[in-house]
């Protein structure tokens, strides 16, 4: 039978394999341009793309989707900014609650009101502590969720706030400085964090170089996200795609 993608993350955690995925905006993609990074991320072996962005406005989502699938079997993370960010055409669902915040919209308010068209959609679902991590920058997520993120040296706070999501049942923790973050999440605290927890952790935020994407999995993140800089510059796929996955945690 074939692994689920959750399956897959855990499978991956369990041998130190870290994984590298490909932040897909609908909105500013364009056609020409999913169609060259599908063609890269075959080539560099990219693990997963994730679809979604904290304000999408066009009605791409369907459309971006499909493109994808229709040319390649790297599955399709929906990783969305708001519950009207749905498409059956993904393959699994980030299914979001912003434990970082105080905002009970986000922790449990949209999702009851989302809830049967979520069940409904089929899609693999995947409870996610989402964790928003300053990035020294005021980033639309921060906007839009009307929530403070957590400071970037409280690495305790951090730890606290996964180590609670997991106890209350999450499956993943994404801790992400925000797109084009000017200061991605630190080592110190992805560590911190990944050693306080048994679960998969996703980081992302602002990172821009391969050194960085290699650092944060040897700290301890499981999938590393990376999204704008990719989109400045298509052939950062590669080098930051060998990056991640020259990185292996030795397990005892
Ligand atoms: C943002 O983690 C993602 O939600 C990726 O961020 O676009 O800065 O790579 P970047």
């Amino acid at each position: 039978m074939k692994q689920s993608i959750y399956q897959q993350f855990t499978e991956h955690k369990k041998l130190g394999k870290k994984s590298f995925a490909v932040l897909i905006d609908p909105d500013k993609a364009e056609k020409k341009q999913i169609d060259q990074l599908v063609q890269l991320g075959q080539e560099a072996k990219v693990d997963y793309f994730f679809v979604g962005g904290s304000l999408v406005i066009a009605d791409s989502l369907d459309a971006t989707i499909q493109q994808i699938k229709a040319a390649c079997d790297i599955p399709v993370v929906l990783f969305p900014g708001s519950p009207s960010q749905l498409s059956k055409y993904a393959d699994a669902l980030l299914y979001l609650s912003l434990i970082s915040g105080r905002n009970p919209e986000l922790l449990i308010g949209q999702h009851v009101l989302s809830a049967p068209i979520v069940k409904k959609s089929g899609l693999e679902i995947m409870p996610t502590g989402y964790m928003v991590i300053d990035g020294g920058a005021p980033t639309t997520v921060s906007y839009i969720s009307n929530s403070s993120p957590l400071p970037s040296d409280k690495a305790d706070i951090a730890m606290c706030t996964a180590m609670a999501g997991e106890m209350l049942g999450m499956k993943l923790i994404y801790m992400d400085a925000g797109s084009g973050a000017r200061r991605p999440i630190s080592e110190q605290m992805i560590e911190k964090v990944s050693k306080h927890i048994s679960i998969p952790l996703i980081v992302g935020g602002g990172i821009t170089e391969p050194e960085k994407a290699y650092l944060n999995g040897k700290a301890g993140a499981d999938v590393i996200v990376v999204g704008n800089a990719i989109e400045k510059d298509l052939s950062l796929i590669k080098e930051i795609s060998a990056a991640v996955h020259s990185t292996a945690t030795i397990k005892a």
